[in-house]
């Protein structure tokens, strides 16, 4: 009835550096909470189908060239494009399982040497995660399981200065999995993180702003 309060959905973040197994990961948690009835959707960031999404994309596979400051916005502005949208849908209960968020905005572009302070900056008021887990890998190891693609910042070089950066952003909130351990102990641990996370919420945690 009007007055009983709708339980609402979870904001529940991957991180980590490329190739450290995130994208399915996500995946494999979608159909988990899934599975267990609670409504669950897969998002990504940068989301390539707006038409922010398609000049971050072009930037991505080379096709275009911006200033830092610029593409760092655009991937910000395509944070903000979807943020009322997330905001729904957490109101109306559904848990987001996303890939990549404002931690990978600040990383990347602090590690092209932007002010750290900077780049956390247009990140103020999205809306802030209610579990960030990073999936812990090293640039070498993570590079050692080959499919880099020829997209910007697919190098060794660069992802170890993205791990550095990572470090720096690193709180004791986020939950730190070994993403170097089979797959299934990976999914294992993710499910009773994200699933704790989901009940958290359901029990009326706030839904809060980005502040760092
Ligand atoms: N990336 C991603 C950024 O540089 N800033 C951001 O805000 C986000 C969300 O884009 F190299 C980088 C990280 C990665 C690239 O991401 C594309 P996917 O997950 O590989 O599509
Ligand atoms: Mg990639």
């Amino acid at each position: 009835e009007g007055t009983r309060k709708e339980s609402r959905g979870a904001l529940i973040v991957l991180e980590g550096l490329d190739r450290s197994g995130k994208s399915s990961q996500c995946s494999r948690l979608v159909s988990y909470l899934e599975g267990q009835g609670i409504s669950a959707e897969l998002w990504r960031f940068p989301d390539r189908t707006t038409n922010v999404g398609q000049m971050i994309s072009a930037y991505l596979s080379n096709t275009s060239q911006l200033d830092d400051h610029t593409i760092h916005l655009l991937f910000s502005a395509n944070r903000w494009e979807k943020r009322s949208l997330m905001e729904t849908k957490l109101k109306t209960g559904t848990t987001l399982i996303v890939d990549r968020y404002s931690y990978s905005g600040v990383a990347f572009s602090a590690s092209k040497g932007l002010d750290i302070e900077w780049c956390k900056a247009p990140e103020i008021g999205l809306l802030a995660p209610d579990l960030v887990a990073y999936l812990d890998i090293s640039p070498q190891k993570a590079a050692e399981r080959g499919g880099y693609g020829d997209e910007r910042y697919e190098k060794l070089d660069f992802q170890k200065k993205v791990a550095e950066s990572y470090k720096t952003l690193h709180d004791v909130s986020w939950k730190v999995v070994d993403a170097c351990q089979p797959i299934e102990d990976v999914e294992k641990q993710l499910q009773e993180i994200a699933l704790d996370c989901v009940i958290e919420c359901q029990k009326g945690k706030p839904l809060s702003p980005l502040l760092w």
